[in-house]
């Protein structure tokens, strides 16, 4: 079934707020997933984001095999490279690094991804990725040999815009894995006022406060990965609570 994007846009559209939960294949413990899963399952995460800026291929696959049979959640693929494309995922984020100037970013992988996805179930999402600045040297410049743009909220807009003008379905603000400075508030509330696509929001953001902020400047779905990595009680600040206004799809 294609309903991610769909259960996306009615979210935005109904103010409800999204969490996903970034899990990097070469960094998660395998044996440590049924509690990493329970912990998310009791929050309030709705999605469960995969992929990493390298990743040893079959890892992936493998990784999504064992999270199906752990969670109904939407396992959606966030990938690095072409490596990372697994059928066995509900979705795919088709990430166009549109802050950047390498073709191969833009277009490249792509190109390389099409005989696969021809053939594919996956849900298909295109999503215009837009690499912020923040603080230090993040793992997607490093990989992609590309510079982040400048935090100046209309250059950023712009860029944003292009994107949703170019038919992307949702627009990808990321300060990098493990940033020191989240995207500002003031930098996403700007984008968000100009767009009419879903707005998400990741890298970097450590705290309720700060996801809290996030969602408050018009994030639609926020991503977090290393603060779950670094410390698995950062969970216990996110319990559901039925009058949080967050929305789950899990049964
Ligand atoms: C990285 O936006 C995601 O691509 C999440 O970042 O790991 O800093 O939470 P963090």
């Amino acid at each position: 079934m294609k309903q991610v994007l769909e259960h996306i846009k009615a979210a935005a559209a109904n103010h409800k707020k999204l969490l996903a939960v970034l899990i990097d294949p070469d960094k998660q413990r395998f044996e440590a997933l049924p509690e990493f899963v329970d912990l998310i399952h009791a929050s309030v995460s709705t999605h469960i984001f995969i992929g990493g800026s390298t990743v040893a291929p079959e890892r992936t696959e493998q990784l999504v095999s064992v999270l199906k049979g752990l969670t109904s959640l939407p396992l959606v693929l966030f990938p690095g490279d072409v490596s990372q494309l697994t059928e066995t995922a509900d979705a795919l984020l088709y990430l166009s690094l549109i802050s950047g100037d390498n073709p191969e970013y833009l277009i490249g992988k792509h190109i390389k991804s099409a005989p696969q996805l021809r053939r594919s179930s996956l849900e298909i999402i295109p999503t215009g990725y837009v690499l912020i600045e923040s603080g230090k040297e993040s793992a997607v410049q490093r990989v992609t040999h590309t510079e982040p743009l400048k935090r100046n909220k209309e250059r950023i807009a712009d860029t944003a815009k292009a994107g949703e003008l170019l038919g992307m379905q949702l627009i990808y603000l990321e300060a990098g894995s493990g940033a020191l400075l989240p995207v500002p508030s003031e930098v996403i509330r700007f984008v968000k006022n100009d767009l009419k696509i879903p707005l998400i929001v990741g890298g970097g953001i450590r705290s309720k406060k700060q996801l809290d902020a996030a969602y408050e400047a018009g994030a639609d779905l926020v991503v977090i990965g290393t603060a779950f990595e670094k410390d698995l009680s950062f969970f216990n600040a996110l319990k559901k609570d039925i009058h949080s206004g967050f929305v789950n799809p899990k049964p």
